[in-house]
């Protein structure tokens, strides 16, 4: 049984602040870092249970990714390197929200619940972001783990998908899963599609002063000759902070250039966020606008190559795309009408996108902010290496370009390293620069934004979030505004991470997706 006087010694250590209420959001728990001690000594806690539940390794990541570097998150990592089964989110806000007398209550009810033999080991791998808060709290994770008498093995500092990536390949047999194993891999799938440099090759990295830099750097080191990498707003060689004016959630919202980037037009940018799980590219053209290309153009870019080597390979695959509501309304019609993939639409949150994806052979999925991966399904991937060995030469080796271009993605979870060594291979296999891949389609111009309000949980939506249910008469609003632009579209949703509404539109010039987004955000107050 559990062992309540160590639990209970080390949980007056982490006290709860009476008046904490928080939940497990679309990426954990996320809050201002000196409020969350008591959150993360109890996903510790969480973390053994879900362990001795699945009897495998569980991962914990200290970071908020692109929030301010005041604030802080955890979140759980399930054993295949998915988020969190969503049973598994109520019984930690539950966990997060019980007063420190009620902790082993509630721990029994979740053995119960979920029948979990206490007997069972418990092993947790951690990570943490370079915030200043994250090495404190990371140790509250860790005695949240040792109180219920779990092994923790601590990695330091790594970014989001490494963890994962450390996570899933543990759990699938591979006893030395490391942060170099994970440099390796990619790095050679890379090293054997790129074999050498094309001129256009250089490639500028706003690393967001996060933990991006110093491992984009060890990454920089195992691939080599292949492709050349500046490193940009890297905080150990600046003096920049984590994540302001700089990263991809900066870039992508204020489709302006990160602090200190002198950009000329058709050179290759690209930004990851504080926790190196998003990114977007961008370029100037000739006449200096600024061009974003984010995580819907990535997903078009991998599509349409997929399709391509598909073909190639003469092989039949269930190939879809999964977007949010956030997708740009030009992304959608690229993807449907000319390359005639199937689309789908899911609630924002990547476990929402990383399911669906799942229903295809290939699944590619992209969150517009730059999150997103590849799926492939198993029986696909049997399909697909037999493929390579097949007796037509060209068929076996265009088979053998897809498997190895699928070994480069980060299948766990969206990666911005992987994701950015996917996207170079594309551009060089196509003999491609930014100007082409930019022109697959020409975005909707769109708008942004974050409305505070008092509750934001009045507001509650339906259709994947494309439409509220209340409060009553909202929906109405927004359609008759909706109606008077041309291409317009617009929705509101409550954010899952942070304190606020947000309000998303588009519409046929700059102007109008601007005054859109004014007159809808104006009807949330
Ligand atoms: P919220 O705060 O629920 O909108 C944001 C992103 C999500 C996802 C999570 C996790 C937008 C509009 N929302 O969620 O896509 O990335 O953060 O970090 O970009
Ligand atoms: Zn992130």
């Amino acid at each position: 049984s559990i062992n309540d006087i160590k639990v209970l010694k080390l949980a007056e250590v982490h006290a709860k602040p009476s008046k904490s209420m928080m939940s497990y959001g679309t990426a954990g728990f996320r809050g201002k870092a000196n409020e969350l001690d008591h959150i993360f000594f109890r996903m510790g806690l969480l973390a053994v249970l879900r362990s001795k539940c699945k009897k495998a390794v569980i991962g914990v990541m200290v970071t908020a990714s692109h929030n301010p570097e005041e604030d802080n998150g955890v979140k759980l990592i399930d054993p295949h390197g998915e988020m969190l089964q969503q049973e598994w989110e109520v019984y930690a806000t539950k966990l997060a929200n019980v007063g420190n007398d009620e902790i082993i209550k509630e721990l029994n009810n979740i053995v119960k619940l979920e029948n979990i033999s206490l007997e069972e080991q418990a092993t947790i791998f951690t990570a943490r972001d370079t915030r200043p808060s994250s090495i404190a709290l990371s140790q509250a994770v860790k005695d949240g783990i040792a109180a219920l008498g779990g092994t923790s093995k601590d990695f330091g500092l790594m970014t989001t998908p490494q963890l994962h990536y450390v996570t899933c390949m543990f759990n699938c047999g591979e006893t030395d899963a490391s942060e170099e194993s994970y440099y390796t891999h990619f790095a050679d799938a890379f090293k054997s599609l790129v074999k050498e440099k094309s001129d256009s090759s250089i490639v500028t990295v706003d690393c967001a002063n996060g933990v991006g830099a110093p491992k984009l750097q060890k990454l920089y080191e195992h691939i080599g000759g292949s492709i050349d990498l500046v490193v940009h707003n890297n905080a150990e060689v600046g003096n920049g902070k984590l994540n302001e004016n700089c990263g991809a959630d900066y870039v992508k919202i204020q489709q302006q250039a990160p602090v200190g980037l002198n950009m000329e037009p058709y050179h290759r940018y690209c930004s990851f966020d504080g926790d190196a799980d998003r990114l977007v590219y961008y370029t100037l053209d000739s006449d200096c606008n600024f061009i974003l290309l984010d995580g819907d153009k990535i997903a078009s870019l991998f599509a349409h190559h997929i399709q391509e080597l598909l073909a190639d390979a003469k092989l039949e695959a269930k190939l879809g795309v999964v977007q949010t509501a956030y997708a740009n309304g030009s992304s959608t019609n690229f993807l449907k009408d000319k390359l005639k993939v199937e689309v789908a639409c899911v609630k924002t949150g990547v476990k929402h996108l990383h399911h669906k994806a799942q229903d295809f052979d290939i699944g590619i999925y992209f969150e517009a902010n730059g999150h997103g991966t590849v799926t492939v399904k198993e029986s696909w991937r049997k399909l697909l290496a037999s493929k390579t060995t097949q007796t037509n030469e060209d068929e076996a080796n265009a088979a053998k370009r897809l498997q190895t271009f699928l070994s480069v993605i980060n299948e766990a979870v969206g990666d911005a390293m992987s994701d950015m060594l996917a996207v170079e291979a594309i551009l060089h296999a196509k003999d491609w620069g930014v100007r082409e891949w930019s022109a697959l389609y020409t975005e909707l111009p769109n708008r942004q934004m974050k409305v505070k309000v008092a509750d934001r949980t009045v507001i509650e939506t339906t259709d994947a979030e494309t439409r509220t249910v209340k409060p009553s008469g909202l929906q109405d609003g927004i359609d008759s505004l909706v109606a008077q632009y041309v291409n317009g579209r617009s929705f509101v949703r409550p954010s899952g991470t942070e304190d606020v509404v947000r309000v998303y539109a588009e519409s046929d010039t700059q102007e109008n997706a601007n005054s859109l987004a004014d007159k809808v955000s104006s009807l949330v107050y």
